[in-house]
């Protein structure tokens, strides 16, 4: 392991991404510092204890604090490595916004060094590494970087996209192949020396162009593929025909391999990258375009089942089986089922008895009167339609002797025979 030219690594953004990849790294016996714009992450961090939820991290970070390896601040400290792991959400007309990259860049150029590498994990559009470089040397006019000055650069540029599935994130951190671009290869190249200190698996390089691109076609390919399984499942429904049959069926083909419907695509990952691509390319990214549509639209067509359910009811009392945006984990941001569940709210559908055992409170935006939060057993004697919007495992569990009498909308397919 080559960690003599890492000494000191700086971790820019502490959350899904920033907090596990620096606890690994410091794992490794290299000093960390990790800096956050939120006071709270960062005392919470320097106690040893994590603000996030993700299987694992707590112990890796109570134990890279409590040996000195990791240390967070609000303000950057010189370093010999900047890793920058902040958030890229698109703002009003599905435009990509970087302006998370801007500040955190803007925020490092003062304490840069000659000789330092600087690494984008976070997902971008294509052309954000190299925009990088440029805002720094705005500010830095006494460095020379590798937009301007190729191999002989003092910093070096590189894009590193994370590619970890959250819930899985310490273990694929360390077992999943990892894209390097650099601005130039020697930027490749050192950057590919820093990840060999954690990462098992390979360690591609490649250009900073084609690795952005490479993220957002991972997550477009996965878009593009639910949303060809949520479509299946609309035209199931009109022609009366059985979707995760026909599913199960068509990929017994050895070149088929159709995912599965769902009430629609959540996270802040796969529901957003596609758009930087659309971005990009508007006139020719249509197939992605379509796929992004096809998937919000997906919510809406649940609600309407759920609509003409309940009207058949007199009182109708609709349980909601899951808010995460997926299985077994608790993370509710960008889940559809939230927004299927507000809309059942407003819409006064009828009585809604909410199950989603991985919290304790509804979130705030769900706290009606006549909104419960309820154990699996009690919303499934007392409902009189059952809604699946999350394929938590518990709900896996559940006997059908109970369910009959009882009017199923299975979006997740949870209770389909394997
Ligand atoms: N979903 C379906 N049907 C399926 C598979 C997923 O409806 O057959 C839904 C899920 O329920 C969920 C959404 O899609 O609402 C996204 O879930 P996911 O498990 O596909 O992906 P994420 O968002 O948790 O993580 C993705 C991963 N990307 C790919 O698998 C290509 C992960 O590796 C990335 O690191 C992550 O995005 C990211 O940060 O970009």
């Amino acid at each position: 392991m080559d960690n003599k030219q890492f000494k000191r690594v700086s971790v820019i953004g502490l959350g899904y991404i920033g907090l596990p990849t620096a606890a690994v790294i410091a794992s490794r016996g290299v000093d960390v510092i990790g800096v956050d714009v939120s006071q709270h992450a960062v005392d919470t961090i320097n106690q040893g204890k994590i603000h996030i939820v993700e299987p694992d991290l707590d112990m890796l970070v109570q134990s890279a604090v409590t040996t000195g390896k990791l240390r967070a601040t609000i303000e950057p400290e010189p370093a010999d490595v900047f890793l920058i792991a902040v958030p890229t959400p698109f703002s009003d007309g599905y435009k990509p916004d970087v302006s998370y990259i801007e500040a955190a860049v803007k925020k490092i150029a003062p304490v840069l060094e000659k000789g330092n590498l600087v690494i984008l994990e976070s997902t971008s559009p294509v052309g954000t590494t190299e925009k990088m470089s440029v805002w720094m040397s705005e500010i830095r006019a006494d460095l020379s970087f590798p937009h301007q000055n190729s191999e002989q650069a003092d910093i070096q540029v590189a894009h590193c996209p994370e590619r970890v599935l959250p819930g899985y994130v310490i273990q694929e951190l360390v077992t999943n192949d990892r894209v390097i671009g650099g601005l130039t290869p020697h930027c490749a190249e050192r950057a590919k020396a820093l990840y060999k200190l954690f990462v098992k698996a390979d360690c591609i390089i490649t250009d900073a162009s084609t690795a952005e691109m490479a993220k957002l076609t991972e997550n477009s390919f996965r878009d593009v593929n639910i949303a060809f399984a949520n479509e299946l499942s609309i035209i199931c429904d009109k022609l009366n025909i059985n979707v995760w049959e026909l599913i199960k069926l068509a990929n017994r083909h050895p070149r088929v391999n159709i995912l599965k419907p769902g009430p629609g695509v959540g996270g802040h990952c796969i529901a957003v990258d596609p758009w930087f691509i659309v971005d990009s390319a508007p006139d020719e990214a249509r197939l992605i375009r379509t796929a992004r549509e096809v998937n919000e639209s997906k919510p809406e067509f649940v609600i309407s089942k759920i609509r003409k359910v309940a009207g058949a009811f007199k009182q109708p009392k609709i349980a909601l089986l899951g808010l995460a945006f997926k299985a077994d984990i608790d993370d509710l941001r960008e889940s559809p089922a939230v927004g299927i569940a507000q809309k059942v709210i407003q819409e006064t559908l009828g009585e809604v008895l909410i199950v989603e055992p991985h919290i304790n409170e509804l979130p705030e935006k769900l706290q009606e009167s006549h909104v419960k939060l309820l154990s699996l057993g009690e919303s499934l004697s007392e409902a009189n339609i059952i809604v699946t919007l999350t394929d938590h495992s518990v709900f896996k569990q559940v006997k059908q002797s109970i369910l009959q009498e009882k009017v199923i909308i299975d979006a997740r397919g949870i209770w389909e025979q394997e």
